[in-house]
């Protein structure tokens, strides 16, 4: 029996929406969306008001999201200027440094519009125009929020790149959206070491066009080569430049940003997320998920580089007035205490964070936890990946004290948002369960094969959604058919998630993992062709076929089975290598848990790998491997379990 969590008392009277708020607004969110959407969306500041308010279609040959067409505004205004007169001098963002004795920094509204307007006008003197796209290279430092903002203050398109991705990924994606300048920094401190970033852009700067412009923040003051008329001084010429920069008057539908994502085929997309539609969910799903009230102290522990950190380190906090907590760090330097120790010093109200890191946490022990002060907590929230009970336990009861609710929140970078999550006053929480939809969202749970809506529950199967909501993405960067063929294909007029799930007894989803190729380790996605590819690039690599296994930490680890070209011997130094190239090749995030040398793979006759089979054996549930009978050669899965790497 799963045990459920009803709201307190206190949270149903004082939270911005109880349950019967809850169920009003839904109700009116799919029978009226364009009455919804058109009142919540005045919680912007618009430049022209729109009156149009949805346009959508998810019909097959033409997929077209578009919101608030007719409406303009600029969102670095929206997320500063607008909030100069009433809280000019109150903290927009706490800074807290990856070493806890560096101080940390309270950055005014004010001064956040002095830096924001100061780095758009260093942009713009580079030659940076509306349109134009911008890479941003950096650690979690104040810059990396003043680089989006100073973006969107001019019109331009940023893109953020993970500072943890190697220089080959780097360069793709520089080159991907043909950026014309890459912001880094000279070093990016964590968990204590520094990972030298400049450097690294240097060396994907190499793959690049020529005219692509570097320009360098200090952080550490570490050494890094420069060249002329290509490097640029950030603090020089920030020191130099004007603060004042009047906002772009942007249409709704003009791209706010470019974020790259892992997808089952390929090389990682480019996620284009819009204006209008996107600041309007980001703003109302950090205020109602969060029950974020004025003053409070809100924490998101996520990178920049990652969408949650767009949408609820920066977007959605910001626009909504609030104080938001950007970590240089990790969880578990200098010690397993560091996140609590943070929030006792920040006093924080609203803490989000992933699962991998509350099971990293779990393992450390309680006293790092009740040592520290962490009676201002309220809300918590978890994302990322599918939560265990027993990571959901621990954090209720021993960071929550039973008396903080946890905001399980599922989304995507493709859908802008929170799709579903239950809301701290006005729904029951159970350990695992992501619960409702929120406002606007349709979920739906098809039949895998068939593709027809199951209506009934409690039941299981794929999850899409009926309908647009305008935290959506709109394209794929530069191809639009495969927009329409990763999310609208293969399930016709829904959006496709790549998401299995459950829908229980009481009609509450839960997210069962990805149903495609895609694996989530440490909350981070990874597409398995990716690594392959990665694999296969090495000289020695014949073929690679890479599936995700249960790991107690990371959530999936990344197991590898490998065809040696013909001649080449297998040893642990070649493992070794081949763990670094992959880490060279993508990043740190995609090193190889297991490798396991597969004299064969197991193929139809067709020549198609069948991963069912690899992903049975690399969870060590080789005896449930179904059919192998149309395999080519169905021999090579003997050896395979012989040889098999997880025990
Ligand atoms: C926001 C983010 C998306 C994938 C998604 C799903 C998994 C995210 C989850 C969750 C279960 C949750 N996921 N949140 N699974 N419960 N609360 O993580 O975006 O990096 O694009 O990953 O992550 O599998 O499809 P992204």
């Amino acid at each position: 029996m799963t045990t459920t969590y009803p709201p307190s008392d206190e949270l149903k009277s004082k939270a911005h929406v109880d349950a019967a708020k809850y169920d009003e607004m839904y109700a009116r969110s799919i029978s009226d969306p364009e009455g919804f959407w058109g009142d919540v969306a005045e919680r912007i500041d618009w430049i022209k008001k729109p009156t149009k308010i949805k346009n959508t279609s998810f019909a097959p040959g033409n997929i077209s999201i578009k919101w608030f067409e007719d409406g303009s505004l600029n969102v670095a205004a929206n997320c500063i200027d607008r909030h100069l007169a009433t809280r000019g001098d109150q903290t927009a963002i706490i800074w807290e440094p990856d070493d806890p004795e560096e101080a940390a920094q309270y950055i005014t509204y004010k001064e956040l519009h002095g830096s924001v307007s100061r780095m758009a006008n260093v942009l713009k003197s580079l030659g940076v125009e509306r349109g134009d796209r911008v890479i941003i290279y950096l650690p979690m430092i104040p810059e990396a929020a003043y680089a989006m903002l100073a973006c969107a203050r001019i019109g331009a398109i940023h893109s953020i790149v993970f500072a943890g991705f190697s220089p080959d990924a780097l360069a793709a994606r520089v080159q991907g959206c043909d950026a014309k300048v890459v912001i880094t920094a000279d070093e990016a401190p964590r968990g204590g070491r520094k990972t030298p970033l400049k450097t690294n852009a240097d060396k994907a700067l190499l793959h690049c066009d020529e005219d692509v412009k570097c320009l360098v923040v200090k952080r550490t003051g570490g050494q890094t080569t420069w060249v002329d008329g290509r490097d640029f001084d950030y603090n020089a010429m920030a020191a130099e430049a004007s603060a004042d920069c009047p906002p772009a008057e942007m249409n709704a539908e003009d791209p706010l940003f470019i974020l790259y994502t892992s997808g089952s085929t390929g090389q990682p997309k480019g996620v284009v997320h819009s204006t209008g539609g996107y600041l309007t969910y980001a703003a109302l799903t950090h205020e109602v998920t969060f029950d974020y009230h004025d003053g409070d102290v809100y924490w998101c522990t996520a990178d920049v580089g990652w969408v949650t950190g767009h949408s609820y380190i920066v977007y959605g906090p910001l626009a909504n007035g609030g104080i938001t907590l950007m970590f240089e760090g990790v969880p578990t330097y200098p010690d397993a205490s560091r996140f609590w120790q943070v929030c006792e010093k920040h006093k924080v109200n609203q803490f989000y964070t992933a699962p991998t890191a509350i099971r990293a946490l779990m393992g450390q022990g309680e006293e790092f936890v009740t040592k520290c002060d962490l009676s201002d907590l309220r809300i918590l929230g978890t994302v990322g990946e599918p939560i265990n009970p027993e990571a959901w336990n621990w954090y209720n009861t021993v960071v929550g004290k039973g008396k903080c609710p946890i905001v399980d929140t599922w989304w995507q970078t493709e859908t802008g948002g929170h799709l579903m999550t239950p809301l701290p006053g006005a729904h029951a929480t159970k350990p695992g369960a992501a619960m409702k939809p929120f406002f606007g969202v349709q979920p739906v749970v098809l039949e895998p094969t068939t593709g027809e809506e199951i209506h009934e529950f409690p039941t299981e199967g794929v999850l899409a959604i009926k309908d647009s909501w305008p935290g959506q993405m709109r394209t794929v960067w530069g191809d639009h058919e495969r927009f329409e063929k990763t999310y609208f294909a293969d399930y016709k007029n829904y959006y496709f998630s790549g998401d299995g799930c459950r829908r229980d007894a009481d009609g509450d989803y839960w997210i069962t993992g990805r149903v495609d190729d895609v694996i989530n380790v440490s909350g981070h996605r990874m597409g398995t062709a990716e690594v392959e590819s990665a694999l296969v690039a090495h000289e020695k690599v014949a073929e690679a076929a890479v599936v995700g296994y249960p790991h107690d930490i990371k959530g999936q680890g990344i197991y590898c089975y490998v065809t040696l070209m013909n001649g080449e011997e297998p040893s642990d130094d070649l493992r070794k290598e081949l763990r670094t190239w992959v880490r060279t090749e993508i990043g740190p995030i995609a090193s190889p848990d297991l490798i396991q040398w597969a004299p064969g793979l197991p193929k139809t006759r067709s020549g198609k790998i069948m991963r069912r089979i690899l992903r049975k054996i690399a969870e060590n549930d080789y005896g449930a491997l179904g059919d192998t009978s149309t395999l080519a050669d169905p021999s090579v899965v003997d050896d395979l379990i012989e040889n098999r790497m997880n025990r």
